[in-house]
């Protein structure tokens, strides 16, 4: 049997520009799943791959496809199925991944035929091995939804521990390296040694991935994990990976007794950074380089609303003791529905008075799934899955007009751009970048993408 693996393409403009282009590490556990079962497995990465997905499925001829992907790409995975089926209604189309975990019902369709709820690598197994051993029961499989009689059955969802996770084969990843960047990092690979998050800031999707449940890696897997990484930069995609004190000491003490030399890019809280200043110092000793930190705003009103439990006083120490050490704090602030122009002006004095040399904006998006997303369900004005990037609005902006609300959003994306530009990490984006970037775009497009 072949099972053919498909990250769909990037929907919007500012992916094709691949300042961030990641490995496609969900498709790799799958990848490695289905090998180790014996199957002939092949990954179409829609980010990077040149060849259409239409012309990989005839000549691939798999019996299988299984489909990740982001809210952005919902409407794109459906029309994927569709087509899947109609190059032929045998193959087998299965849907997972982090959208679809907490939104499977989007994905009941007529082209669809399976939609996993969980992160569990077995039951990806079982399922795999379902249509070569008869024995296997489709309802024992954890978190599956599936067809019978056009009826959909969603099987009980048993919240799994991320150490069920495979070593992952890497072979993808080793073959195509170069594609793989983090800003000016070239050769960026991805671990996971967490999932869901501990914290309970309302407006957040990834700590209710794994039904909430937070499970670590043990020590021991993520450190040989990555001493056989063969790839210096390494991003770690946990959602937040500075928590348990103890298991950050023994990190670093594993990374220095093994001599494991690379550079790290991680997600943490302002809080933490300051209430261990020391450890992050040992952290940028052995490698860190770039702290993504959810700032989310300048104002202690805005951070309460998010129960973000962090004062601004702790943010600007936060981004004191990274600019001290020489390190990246990337802050990721959010822009709140209401602001007025004085609070895009203020948003970034602010950015400058306390040397935010690096700043990410993302305009307030309730997501589907969370608990504010019902409060403002009746108040979106799109339903387009594309404007679910944080870069459009979804919302009616309540003290601008939509107009006015973008263009201080794109002056002040611009503003902070000029600003960062002067650190040097955007010096990649040579005149002869933006041209490849843009045949890239221009190539795809022509071949209508599928
Ligand atoms: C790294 C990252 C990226 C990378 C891309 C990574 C990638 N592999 O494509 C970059 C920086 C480019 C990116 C971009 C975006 N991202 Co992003 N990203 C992440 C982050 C931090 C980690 C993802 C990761 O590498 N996980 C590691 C893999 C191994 O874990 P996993 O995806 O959960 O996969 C496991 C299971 O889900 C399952 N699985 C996955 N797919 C499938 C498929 C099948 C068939 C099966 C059976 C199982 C299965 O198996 C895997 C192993 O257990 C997550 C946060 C998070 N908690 O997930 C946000 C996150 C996924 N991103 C998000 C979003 C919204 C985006 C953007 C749309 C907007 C933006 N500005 O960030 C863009 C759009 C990109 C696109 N696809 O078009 C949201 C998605 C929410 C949603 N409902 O879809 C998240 C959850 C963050 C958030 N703000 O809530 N992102
Ligand atoms: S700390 Fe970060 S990952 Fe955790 S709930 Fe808050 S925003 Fe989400």
């Amino acid at each position: 049997m072949k099972i053919l693996l498909v990250r769909p393409s990037a929907v919007n403009i500012l992916q094709y520009l691949q300042v961030i282009n990641s490995e496609p590490l969900e498709l790799e556990y799958l990848y490695t799943v289905a090998k180790e079962k014996g199957f002939e497995v092949l990954i179409y990465d829609g980010f990077n791959n040149k060849k259409s997905l239409t012309k990989t499925i005839i000549q691939f001829q798999p019996n299988i496809v299984a489909i990740t992907g982001y809210i952005t790409q919902e409407k794109l995975i459906l029309k994927y199925t569709k087509i899947i089926k109609n190059i032929n209604s045998n193959i087998i189309t299965v849907i997972g991944g982090v959208h679809a975990q907490l939104n499977y019902k989007n994905f009941y369709s007529d082209y669809t035929d399976f939609v996993f709820r969980s992160e569990d690598m077995q039951a990806f197994g079982l399922f795999l091995n379902s249509f070569v051993n008869s024995s296997i029961k489709l309802s024992e499989i954890n978190s599956l939804c599936w067809k019978q009689d056009g009826i959909w059955i969603e099987n009980k969802f048993v919240p799994v521990n991320i150490n069920m996770l495979p070593i992952v084969d890497r072979t993808f990843f080793y073959q195509n390296r170069e594609w793989f960047r983090y800003i000016d990092l070239r050769e960026t690979a991805t671990i996971k040694t967490s999932l869901s998050c501990p914290y309970n800031c309302n407006f957040c999707y990834c700590k209710l991935l794994s039904a909430g449940n937070y499970s670590v890696m043990t020590l021991d897997k993520v450190i040989t994990e990555l001493e056989n990484l063969d790839c210096e930069n390494v991003l770690i995609a946990d959602d937040i990976f500075l928590f348990d004190e103890e298991r950050i000491w023994n990190f670093i003490d594993e990374i220095k007794n093994r001599k494991i030399n690379k550079k790290y890019i991680c997600y943490a809280r302002a809080d933490y950074i300051v209430s261990h200043p020391e450890q992050i110092k040992a952290l940028v000793e052995i490698g860190f380089i770039y702290f993504l930190v959810g700032i989310e705003s300048y104002s202690n009103q805005e951070l309460n609303n998010y129960n973000k439990q962090v004062n601004s006083d702790i943010n600007i120490e936060c981004i004191r003791i990274l600019n001290e050490l020489n390190a990246r704090c990337y802050a990721l602030m959010i822009i709140p529905i209401d602001a007025d122009k004085k609070y895009f002006d203020n948003l970034y004095n602010w950015i400058v008075r306390n040397n935010v040399k690096y700043a990410t904006l993302s305009i307030f998006t309730p997501m589907p799934g969370t608990k504010i997303f019902n409060e403002y369900k009746n108040k979106l004005i799109t339903d387009n899955c594309t404007f679910w990037d944080f870069l459009h609005l979804v919302l009616k902006p309540t003290s601008l007009t939509i107009f006015r609300f973008y263009f201080e959003f794109y002056k002040l994306t611009l503003k902070i751009y000029l600003y960062t530009r002067k650190t040097g990490i955007f010096d990649f984006m040579t005149f002869s970048y933006f041209k490849n970037i843009l045949w890239k775009y221009i190539s795809q497009k022509m071949r209508r993408e599928l």
